[in-house]
């Protein structure tokens, strides 16, 4: 099962869940910095204080994305490092590590990625009311140009934020990730801002002749009614306007969804939508970052039958609760293509999370993580023969790192890492990766 050649192979990762160092060199304090260190917050109270150490041991870290092979790398930049306050005074040595970062790539022959938003807003704006405040979208799209005025020149691929919807659903509504609010208004509220940064920062990256590709990365569920049953299918509706919908329709038709105002209105009638708004969110993008987890099936919440919904538990749960669909992946590939938008796309995470350790022998034999990518890529060609136009693919995550709410407590990695030492170990599925990427597909 080959891939088309010139096909992308990555390996993601993003800046609070690697890095480390978050004092230093005038970086200043994020959400996360805040929310991590709030009692209760995160599993055994980990913190991305010290994480994978990046920032001291990113040149071996790089070494390690060459022997891999990969052909680009999806990171982060920390907002808080370039502007610590996230508005206003810039900080150099912030800039100067992703300058070191992104050469230190392409020397390796390896193509740079850039996020600009992984969920590390400044604490500052928080204090000054985050994503529930227009001036946040501002700021943000000041920082994009920071950056790209230094790292302009070397980057082919910018995207603007990842995943809207946990930034602003989790974060906001479910009070699962920083900064830890539940408050539906403040989460819709949020969802507009986030989308209207991103279209902010496009209208910046292009004001400043930007040379790479600009997009953006969503994840999106596969969404199924349970039943035929006029509520389950009614109450898949809502959850795919709640999952999918209310990013894909502003970001590819320059609108909210047509049942978004109904389904909202006891919360709002959004009013913090501005003329222009929908027009600078739906900005040309050149290509699409697709995430990819979870598939679910729904039925009708007995307890809220006009708002709610309840996800049917899978079957086969895995150590995050979700289940295994590969299937998911080619269903969302061909939605985003069919119904929303011609543009390149790329998968831009999938993972497992799993409880991995090294066995006696040294060797971490995560062969269900191999099961995964192996299911996940047959998904993803399955969509290249129908027609969607896939450039890559980046596993989610290059190495084990800090899983937000879950903390160190699961791991993503392709490489394991033991925090204590921090050494870095291929566990099976880099070794496997390394061969697919090597014979440009699955044998
Ligand atoms: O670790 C996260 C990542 O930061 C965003 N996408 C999902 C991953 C796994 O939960």
């Amino acid at each position: 099962m080959r891939f088309p050649d010139g096909f992308l192979w990555g390996a993601a990762t993003a800046a609070y869940q690697i890095e480390g160092a978050v004092a230093e060199d005038g970086r200043g304090p994020s959400i996360w910095d805040t929310f991590s260190h709030t009692p209760g917050a995160v599993l055994r109270g980990d913190t991305g204080d010290i994480a994978c150490d990046h920032y001291h041991r990113w040149r071996e870290d790089l070494d390690l994305l060459r022997e891999l092979g990969v052909g680009a790398y999806r990171c982060s930049v920390a907002w808080p490092r370039v502007v610590p306050a996230g508005a206003g005074r810039v900080n150099a040595p912030g800039l100067d590590f992703y300058d070191r970062l992104v050469d230190g790539l392409l020397e390796r022959g390896i193509t740079p990625m850039l996020t600009l938003y992984h969920w590390d807003l400044p604490q500052a704006l928080q204090d000054a009311g985050g994503w529930a405040n227009r001036d946040t979208a501002e700021h943000f799209a000041d920082y994009a140009a920071v950056v790209h005025g230094r790292l302009g020149d070397r980057v082919p691929y910018w995207l603007t934020l990842n995943e809207p919807y946990c930034a602003a659903v989790v974060g906001h509504l479910e009070g699962r990730h920083a900064p830890g609010l539940r408050d539906e208004l403040t989460a819709v509220t949020a969802v507009h801002h986030l989308l209207l940064a991103h279209g902010k920062a496009v209208a910046a990256l292009r004001a400043a002749g930007v040379t790479g590709q600009v997009g953006i990365t969503c994840n999106l569920t596969s969404v199924h009614p349970a039943s035929d049953a006029e509520e389950d299918v009614a109450a898949a509706r809502r959850l795919d306007l709640h999952e999918n919908r209310m990013y894909l329709d502003p970001l590819f038709r320059g609108a909210y969804p047509d049942d978004a105002a109904a389904h909202y209105a006891p919360v709002t009638d959004f009013g913090f939508v501005r003329d222009g708004d929908l027009e600078q969110i739906a900005a040309p993008l050149d290509y699409f970052g697709i995430n990819y987890y979870e598939r679910h099936h729904v039925r009708a919440d007995p307890a809220d039958p006009a708002r709610g919904w309840q996800r049917v538990p899978p079957e086969h749960p895995t150590v995050t609760g979700i289940g295994i669909h590969p299937e998911g992946l080619s269903e969302i590939l061909e939605r985003v293509a069919k119904e929303y938008t011609p543009l390149p796309l790329v998968v831009t995470e999938t993972g497992l999370a799993l409880h991995d350790y090294a066995g006696p022998d040294g060797e971490i034999a995560d062969d269900e993580r191999v099961a995964f990518f192996e299911g996940h890529l047959r998904a993803a060609h399955e969509a290249l023969t129908r027609g969607v136009p896939l450039f890559g693919f980046f596993p989610w995550s290059f190495m084990d790192n800090f899983e937000w709410a879950s903390g160190y407590g699961v791991r993503y990695g392709i490489y394991y890492v033991d925090y204590p030492t921090q050494r870095r170990l291929p566990k099976r599925s880099a070794r496997w990766y390394a061969d697919v990427i090597r014979d440009n597909g699955l044998r």
